[in-house]
């Protein structure tokens, strides 16, 4: 991207007064858009777009004042250079802007951690994700859930001011039926939020095999484009090759390698060290091989060695038009192969695209979380567990309650998530300066 027409810079604080009186001719009426002269004593440095907004009614909940000047990257420079000459006044942090509305209720963490994903978003399904979350629609759902079971504990509750004898078995079939509800809902939430971290973070996918497996045909399949030079001639690819493509609306970069065999030739060697090294890296490794020739010996070795460094291997046969099918369902019962498919004849290609997905989640779900939300995914599965545990036994009504207990404790820790240790240790800074 270019420069932009027009530069926005944002203030909060208790300096708002002083840097319109500094800079300004008038005094601007707050909420509204003044066009006026941004000036250094005498000499006008630009002329500008203002809005003053007086707290509460602001972004951050505190006074804020809004310049929108000339874009470039020169203007907004000597304007900012211009306000930290105020005593008092200095540069956001990231996010700060988004930590102070948080801090002056003005926004729920659940939103704030979804502005900055709209932000960070990369693909559009990403930005859709995060403006579903952003529109409370994740808060309401799981509001809805902890509805129920505060209804069912009350229920259970009810039921434990009964002997044994007097207890019709109707109300607890209506506890069950709530806890079943209940625990689909839960886990509804957990599947969005797993696919949801899929969007939000660029995952890293290594296409490993064999010289002349048609690494870089699935390359280039998957990305739609010629990013690799595919050629009959083994040993194409010599050097890593990486490109980020949006598969059906999550971010991956996918790193396409030089084929790994021994090899006298130098290049070719330090090819194959690299790929296996991209391989270790990555959240996923694709490892191709040419069903007609089938696994073999060398490939096994290097599955084996990844295996030890990699979990998250997805073992894919290609060209399968170059045998019939009943040889290659039979080669299939040996070994690990996900997939069967010709990039050729385009045969199983969407069918591969799912399991890649799948195996995605399954990667990205093992790797360290380093999205905020997903705070909240550790949380519904202590829920989910804890819903699991729950046994309908009328003899252990207590056992129930306690259970029923818990789950609500991990619900509130998202819903009324005020951990200002989390706020400290970092979850702002992942923000962009500005927001
Ligand atoms: N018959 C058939 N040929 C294929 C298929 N996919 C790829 N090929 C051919 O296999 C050859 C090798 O393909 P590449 O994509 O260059 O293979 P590679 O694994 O990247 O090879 P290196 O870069 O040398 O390691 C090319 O001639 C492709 O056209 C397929 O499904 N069927
Ligand atoms: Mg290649």
């Amino acid at each position: 991207m270019g420069l932009g027409a027009i530069s926005i810079i944002r203030c909060s604080g208790n300096k708002i007064d002083k840097i319109v009186t500094s800079f300004f001719e008038k005094s601007l009426s707050p909420n509204k858009t003044h066009y006026l002269n941004f000036k250094k004593k005498e000499k006008v440095i630009d002329d500008v777009i203002a809005i003053n907004y007086q707290a509460p009614k602001s972004y951050t909940g505190e006074d804020m004042l809004e310049i929108m000047c000339h874009g470039g990257s020169v203007v907004y420079q000597i304007i900012i250079k211009e306000i930290l000459t105020i005593e008092g006044c200095r540069l956001a942090n990231p996010g700060e802007f988004s930590e102070r509305a948080f801090l002056n209720n003005k926004m729920s963490l659940l939103e704030a951690e979804s502005i900055c994903a709209l932000i960070n978003a990369k693909t559009e399904a990403a930005a859709f994700a995060a403006r579903d979350a952003l529109s409370g629609k994740f808060s309401n759902e799981l509001v809805e859930v902890d509805n129920v079971i505060l209804k069912t504990r009350v229920q259970v509750e009810a039921l434990l001011d009964f002997s044994e004898e007097d207890i019709e078995t109707d109300g607890l079939s209506e506890i069950e039926k709530h806890i079943e509800e209940s625990k689909d809902k839960i886990m509804v939430l957990i599947k969005k939020l797993e696919s949801n971290r899929l969007l939000f973070e660029t995952s890293k996918i290594a296409v490993l095999g064999m010289p002349n497996a048609g690494k870089s045909s699935l390359i280039n399949f998957l990305t739609d484009e010629n990013v690799s030079i595919v050629n009959e001639q083994a040993g194409t690819t010599r050097d890593v090759v990486s490109k980020i493509f949006n598969l059906d609306g999550i971010p991956v970069t996918v790193f396409d390698t030089a084929g790994i065999r021994e090899t006298d030739d130098l290049i070719e060697k330090e090819g194959s060290k690299k790929a296996i090294e991209q391989a270790k890296k990555a959240n996923l490794t694709i490892y191709m091989y040419d069903l007609k020739k089938g696994l073999q010996t060398e490939d096994l070795e290097i599955l084996k060695s990844l295996e030890k460094n990699n979990k998250n291997i997805l073992v894919v046969a290609n060209k399968t038009d170059l045998l019939d099918k009943i040889n290659y369902t039979r080669e299939s019962a040996s070994f690990d192969t996900k997939a069967f498919i010709s990039i050729k004849k385009k045969k199983n290609l969407d069918d591969l695209k799912s399991k890649i997905i799948d195996h995605l989640k399954i990667a990205i779900s093992e790797s360290t979380p380093n999205l905020y939300h997903m705070e909240h995914l550790k949380h519904l599965k202590v829920a989910f567990k804890e819903m699991n545990n729950i046994s309908l036994n009328l003899n252990e009504l207590e056992l129930l309650a306690e259970n029923l207990k818990k789950v609500q404790e991990e619900i509130s820790l998202i819903l009324d998530n005020k951990d200002e240790e989390r706020v400290l240790t970092g979850i702002f800074s992942n923000f962009c300066i500005g927001k």
